[in-house]
């Protein structure tokens, strides 16, 4: 039997206020230029195409308080919560289309409530080369995509902890972290001392891709909502050098497709971010298709002869 796969909506939010390099803001039109609807509608589904949110421009200002553009993120993540909520009531799954990382912040504290509402058990793959785990007091950087984990666990300033009405919007325990391997001095305390789930480039070495889904993916049955918040830069730079902030040392092609083949075959995921594309320091917009392919696995494009 068949499933009757659940229809799509993009919604592109072109900013980047969060990051630390401009570009990301031009993340949605490159993933559309370079067939993302087309690609989703070859796999069978209904995709609608919602447009680009609207918010503040960026003010290219320096940190106030340990944040960096504070008012503009809370703005622009407002919108995006209400734009995934509306999806999620008309049971469609949202597909965010950024834009910078802080806005997994916006999208994961809709999806958390829509979980409870549902009486619907939660996990968050945060597949990204960073914890994004700061707070303005560990913060190197003062930008706000280094801190979306912090706030969506209540730490951080109650106009984004509180995005949703209640804080914290998750626990530390329904989120897995995948393919860290650049963390700071003060987010590494933070993650041994509240015991954030990390599955580390070392990790991925010793055990595998293969096994580190099986386990990040364990418990995850039908009463979950699968969340993948997909950071572009998960992926080593040799595959994907189109985002803010490189690090070398990531998955490669192959790992990364096995992981998102396994995410489809859990049947579960709900929603998705994708984020940090960054066409810009991109050549022929080459990141983009490579998200794109690796985005065709997530919704059941398999390498699988006998499939
Ligand atoms: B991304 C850094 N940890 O906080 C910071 O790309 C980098 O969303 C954050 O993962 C990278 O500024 C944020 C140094
Ligand atoms: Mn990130
Ligand atoms: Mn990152
Ligand atoms: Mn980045």
């Amino acid at each position: 039997m068949t499933r009757t796969a659940t229809p799509v909506s993009l919604i592109g939010a072109p900013t980047d206020v969060g990051a630390g390099a401009r570009g990301a803001r031009l993340g949605p039109e490159a993933l559309r230029i370079a067939g993302l609807t087309e690609a989703l509608r070859g796999l069978g589904l209904d995709v609608a195409d919602r447009g680009n949110l609207d918010g503040p421009p960026n003010p290219w200002s320096a940190p106030v308080g340990g944040y960096r553009h504070l008012d503009e993120v809370v703005a622009w993540n407002r919108n995006v919560m209400d734009a995934v909520a509306a999806e999620l009531r008309e049971e469609r799954m949202p597909i965010l289309l950024g834009g910078d990382h802080c806005l997994g912040l916006g999208s994961i504290t809709a999806v958390a409530r829509h979980c409870r509402e549902r009486r619907k058990k939660l996990r968050v793959l945060w597949l990204d080369a960073h914890a994004d785990f700061n707070t303005h007091e560990i913060t190197p950087t003062g930008n706000l995509h280094g801190m979306p984990v912090a706030c969506l666990i209540g730490m951080g300033p109650p106009c984004l902890t509180r995005l949703g009405g209640e804080a914290p919007a998750m626990q530390v325990g329904e989120m897995r972290q995948i393919g860290t391997r650049s963390v700071d001095p003060g987010e590494r305390q933070l993650i041994k001392q509240l015991g954030l789930p990390v599955y580390d480039m070392r990790r991925i070495g010793d055990i595998g891709i293969k096994r580190v889904m099986e386990e990040a993916l364990d418990g995850v049955d039908a009463d979950t909502h699968l969340h993948v918040s997909f950071d572009v830069d998960f992926l080593d730079p040799s595959i994907a050098p189109g985002v803010g902030t490189v690090v070398a040392g990531g998955p490669n092609y192959r790992e990364a497709q096995l992981a998102m083949e396994m995410i489809a075959e859990s049947g579960c995921m709900g929603s998705l971010d994708i984020v940090e594309l960054n066409p810009i320091l991109d050549r022929d917009n080459h990141t983009a298709l490579v998200a794109i392919d690796l985005v065709e696995s997530l919704f059941g494009k398999s390498t699988l002869v006998r499939a």
